[in-house]
């Protein structure tokens, strides 16, 4: 049985050959494997089901061959994309899965999240997050004209980029005490997540135990996959 965890592809007509890539993905090993799973930021920006665009149409057409071939697929939401809602999980023939999931994987327990919340030093993000993941704003946000929210989105993006120019990089990263915290919430000795950017097998004590954190990167210069079987895990590159 092989379960693929891919995250942070950032999915935007600027940067073809990750369309490409992603699209070469789901016809091929997607198609061979039990589940995919995709831990958000799948796409650069999500402004709401209604306006796919032409690469979330693109997107939709590739996740429902792997649903015809009796893969299944799961999604996360992450920062870029929390408006993918049912519309697009019901075209696209995958499951949404709440922010914290768990999987089993040859008998063993494993946490999976976008990893956005487990950046706590970071509050002047978690203060946004708490905003847009608000039911309020959403249902106002949703309820304006496609360009409107195209613009906002735009201008949320410009202004978390000035702003991450200035963060400490330490403080984008995530807090060793947050994923202890939440390990021990869920009693789990592994988890999965990505939003960072920094792929990487990090190995640590939890109490008496060995635990493990699997970052996924990022899908800019090049694909990043965790690829689990029976003969246990690889975080792979995958060459555009
Ligand atoms: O995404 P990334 O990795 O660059 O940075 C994230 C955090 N930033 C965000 C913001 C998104 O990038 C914005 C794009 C969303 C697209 C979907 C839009 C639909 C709804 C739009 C809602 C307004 O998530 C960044 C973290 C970083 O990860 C590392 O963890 O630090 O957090 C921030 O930058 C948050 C800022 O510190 C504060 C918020 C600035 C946004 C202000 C919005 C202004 C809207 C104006 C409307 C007229
Ligand atoms: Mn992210």
């Amino acid at each position: 049985m092989t379960q693929l965890f891919i995250s942070d592809l950032h999915l935007d007509t600027s940067r073809p050959e990750a369309i490409a890539a992603f699209e070469t993905l789901l016809e091929n090993e997607a198609c061979k494997a039990e589940r995919l799973y995709i831990l958000g930021d799948l796409f650069e920006g999500w402004i709401g089901d209604d306006e796919p665009g032409d690469v979330g149409l693109r997107v939709i057409k590739g996740l429902q061959k792997v649903h015809q071939s009796n893969t299944s697929c799961y999604f996360i939401n992450g920062n870029r994309d929390f408006l993918i809602r049912n519309d697009f999980a019901t075209a696209a023939g995958i499951h949404l899965l709440p922010d914290c999931a768990l999987t089993d994987i040859n008998g063993e327990r494993v946490l999976m999240l976008h990893g956005d919340l487990l950046c706590t030093d970071d509050t002047r993000y978690l203060r946004f997050r708490k905003i847009v993941r608000s039911p309020l704003f959403q249902t106002l946000f949703l309820a304006l004209p496609a360009r409107m929210r195209q613009k906002i989105a735009g201008t949320a993006r410009d202004k978390s980029q000035l702003e991450n120019a200035e963060k400490q990089p330490a403080i984008m990263d995530v807090s060793q005490r947050a994923v202890e915290q939440i390990m021990e919430l869920y009693g789990i000795r592994t988890m999965i997540h990505g939003h960072t950017h920094r792929p990487a097998i990090h190995q640590f004590k939890l109490g008496a135990e060995s635990a493990t954190r699997i970052v996924l990167g990022d899908w800019y210069e090049q694909g990043s996959m965790l690829r689990w079987n029976t003969n246990g895990y690889q975080l792979e590159q995958l060459t555009f």
